[in-house]
């Protein structure tokens, strides 16, 4: 380790112990529920983390003391902690929501608390709206503001919290999540962003994104006044690839490996390799160590077309990467050899018949819930569903349960789905919005939006948030989950709300298709 890079942690460290200080101070009026990293939070407890705690991607660190925070210390030697469901992302050295649903099963929403009183609009960024042309198979329009994906992206460094994000402007945004003030000028590509931004859960001043001018990017936001693109990845880099050449993945970061999906219809796994410069600053000399095609013939032939594009983000569990495809494919990588320098290995495929643009959810039994489209006339649609709990280890009948939505073609659903305790919350294309029991797939409740609802649900504090397509967020009071829950408060946000909000610290960031960004608290 060179001087900078101990430097450099030891100063991450003692902002660490700071914001310990601070998080223990707020700990008793901050949460009052257990969910995430938070039932190890006790206010007698001053102990602080040393520095190899704030290093946060050592295997070997304690692990019965939780730190103080949204924290999720593993000891797990594979490459996900089956345990991390539903909690921050494992071994972090920042808090915050890094990725798409905030960790790698897919699975984090954020921290509280939520008001559970109409919030009022802290912010709205940025000044002028988010909006730029871009064409896409033949057609040009003007988008404006965030969509589908659209998760902003929080991370809590040093004495500031940032939220980086992309828009429909084509920009990667730059925002003091407190101020609502602009900490570095945009990163603009050549087309518009639909997905969320990865931040680096190891503390590394790195921010992954794509955007659909078909190139990944690896972000440096450690440059004073100007963060810097470090190293692009086409679409269409490795061949064969099928259909269209956007990134909408988020990546997954395991360790040093970046893991996604290209709208090229390919599967990725990155080598960083990640150092620090003599400056201090942060490099990467990336390698592609995997990549292989998203589709097979098998699925091509029943569906009739050639769209198999990887929009979903992979969530891993365990060793094993999980991602759904347009072709109706859902895929299983065995990443458990990537250090011994071995090829991951497909060990699990299965066929919904309807496009996979929702990510995978793998809970702490392996299980996987997947969300569907109904977007093909096909038999094997019906038999599946457009929600279906998956069990891996079953060869011979994988289906737990599954919930039909297939009113209409084009039905279906888009939005990954939020899991709170014994209750899977979905939205679909058609404006349904349903709560399931997670043990028999039994509907507990559902509501109508004005449809599509192509969010995310998001869950904190038993408050589950929720946009529509007349522009309007809602929060529902999920304490009990067995009944249709009340709506506590809505507020209009005058655009399309497809994006997926993130929640942190009180406050919630959602984008519309209005054109902005809105901080709520
Ligand atoms: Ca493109
Ligand atoms: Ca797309
Ligand atoms: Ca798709």
């Amino acid at each position: 380790m060179s001087e900078d890079v101990r430097r450099r942690r030891t100063l991450l460290g003692l902002a660490i112990v700071s914001l310990f200080v601070l998080v223990i101070s707020m700990a008793v009026d901050r949460r009052s529920s257990d969910d995430g990293g938070g039932s190890e939070r006790a206010s007698d407890d001053t102990a602080t983390p040393d520095g190899s705690e704030g290093d946060g991607g050592d295997a070997d660190a304690e692990t019965d003391d939780q730190p103080e925070g949204e924290f999720f210390r593993s000891d797990f030697e594979g490459l996900a902690d089956p345990d991390g469901f539903t909690k921050p992302y494992p071994n972090a050295a920042v808090e915050g929501v890094l990725t798409f649903r905030g960790n790698p099963s897919r699975s984090y929403y954020g921290a509280g608390p939520v008001s559970r009183a109409t919030p009022q609009v802290l912010h709205r960024f940025p000044d002028e709206p988010m909006c730029r042309q871009s064409s896409n198979l033949g057609t040009t329009k003007i988008w404006c503001g965030m969509g589908w994906t659209g998760q902003p992206t929080i991370a809590v460094r040093e004495d500031r919290t940032w939220a980086i994000f992309g828009g429909y402007d084509g920009n990667i945004h730059f925002m003091d999540a407190v101020t609502g003030e602009r900490i570095l000028p945009d990163v603009e590509t050549g087309d518009i962003i639909k997905g969320t931004p990865t931040i680096d859960p190891d503390g590394s001043p790195l921010v992954y994104s794509g955007s659909r001018d078909n190139l990944l990017r690896v972000i440096a936001f450690d440059r004073p006044g100007q963060a810097e693109v470090l190293w692009t990845l086409d679409a269409d880099a490795v061949q064969p690839t099928l259909w269209n050449d956007d990134w909408d993945s988020s990546p997954v970061i395991i360790g040093d490996h970046m893991v996604v999906g290209s709208e090229s219809s390919r599967f990725w796994v990155i080598k960083l390799n990640k150092s620090t410069d003599a400056a201090g600053l942060i490099q990467v000399a990336p390698e592609i160590v995997f990549t292989t095609e998203a589709w097979d013939q098998e699925a091509l032939n029943i569906n009739g077309d050639d769209t198999a594009s990887v929009e979903s983000s992979v969530a891993v569990h365990g060793n094993t990467a999980y991602f759904g495809t347009s072709a109706g494919l859902i895929w299983g990588y065995d990443l458990g050899g990537l250090d011994a320098g071995e090829a991951p290995t497909a060990d699990f495929r299965f066929f919904t018949g309807g496009d996979n643009d929702a990510s995978v959810v793998v809970d702490d039994e392996g299980m996987l819930y997947v969300a569907s489209q109904y977007d093909r006339d096909l038999d094997r649609a019906r038999e599946v569903g457009q929600l279906t709990k998956i069990d891996p280890s079953n060869a011979v009948n994988p289906i737990v349960w599954k919930l039909d939505d297939q009113s209409a073609l084009k039905g279906g659903i888009y939005g990954t789905p939020g899991i709170h305790g014994d209750t899977i919350y979905v939205g679909t294309n058609g404006g349904r919005l349903i709560a399931l029991d997670r043990a028999t797939g039994a509907v507990r409740w559902e509501k109508r939006l004005p449809p599509p609802v192509w969010g995310s649900p998001v869950i904190v504090d038993d408050v589950l948030l929720i946009g529509d397509c007349e522009g309007t967020l809602h929060a529902y009071d999920v304490s009990d989950p067995a009944i249709d829950p009340p709506e506590l408060w809505s507020i209009e946000l005058g655009g399309c709300v497809e994006a997926t909000p993130v929640v942190w610290d009180g406050r919630i960031y959602v984008g519309s298709r209005a054109g902005h960004l809105y901080v709520l608290g």
